[in-house]
């Protein structure tokens, strides 16, 4: 499987769901403003949409829509309970949680991340963003969205916590979800050891083996944002660019 990715973006919650899951995957990072893959094809070719995530799977089959692919990336682990079963009534308050975050959080990021968009119309979508994190907050009594149990949903919701923390918003009154950022932070920090041993529970690439060891990289505060959607500060970017695998096992960096 290949992962077609951009760093900091939406891309992100696949990424994670293919380390959770364990699934072996070649990434290919993706310049959202010229459409081009790193490997200089263009994008538009690939998905038409232009947009990442895409997952384009062993058969050549293209599959897009972020909360479309982890759901796919989880059935495929099944054993990892990343989703609970296709058709059960836990798997419609998933798919509400997925398109919760992805209509009602992910799309109101993207004012903020347009230098076009004036001040005070990014600030309404701030306030928005921030009744919309209230209601997840509310929700998240237990460690995740969907319970004890870590879905991919919360990969998806994590994402939109870091970019709340890019866009310099002030979450701490949410209590609930700093505690779970937190606790995913530390996830990370675990899965860094866990994923990034070569034969782990991560598994390793096909088509670059021995490099996964060397290749996590933990999420860190990005600076800047473009038109694209967001992007890593210049100086992160490169040292992303320099520490990219061209492909990747599971437990490789999660940059996209
Ligand atoms: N509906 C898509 C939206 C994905 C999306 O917004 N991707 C952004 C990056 S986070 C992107 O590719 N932006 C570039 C563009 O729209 O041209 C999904 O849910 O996967």
């Amino acid at each position: 499987m290949k992962l077609y990715y951009s760093p900091g973006a939406c891309s992100l919650s696949p990424h994670i769901a293919l380390h959770e899951a364990g699934l072996a995957h070649e990434l290919v990072r993706v310049d959202l403003k010229a459409k081009k893959t790193e490997n200089g094809d263009d994008y538009t070719k690939i998905n038409p949409k232009g947009q990442v995530p895409a997952l384009q799977l062993d058969s050549g089959e293209l599959v897009t829509e972020g909360p479309v692919i982890v759901q796919m990336i989880a059935d495929k682990a099944a054993g990892k309970n990343l989703a609970p079963a296709a058709g059960s009534s836990e798997r419609y308050k998933l798919q509400e949680w997925l398109n919760f975050i992805t209509t009602e959080l992910h799309k109101n990021f993207s004012p903020l991340f347009q230098p076009v968009i004036p001040d005070e119309v990014k600030n309404f979508f701030r306030d928005r963003i921030k009744g919309k994190f209230k209601y997840a907050d509310s929700q998240l009594g237990q460690e995740y969205l969907m319970g004890k149990q870590f879905s991919v949903a919360d990969g998806y919701l994590y994402v939109m916590l870091r970019w709340a923390e890019r866009t310099g918003m002030d979450l701490s009154e949410f209590k609930n979800l700093m505690a779970f950022k937190d606790r995913r932070r530390a996830a990370e920090g675990q899965g860094r050891a866990r994923y990034g041993s070569a034969g782990a529970e991560g598994g390793v690439s096909r088509t670059c083996p021995g490099r996964a060891a060397a290749s996590f990289m933990p999420l860190r505060r990005a600076g800047t944002a473009t038109n694209a959607g967001f992007a890593t500060a210049p100086a992160l970017q490169r040292t992303a660019s320099r520490r990219a695998p061209r492909c990747a096992a599971s437990g490789a960096r999660l940059g996209s």
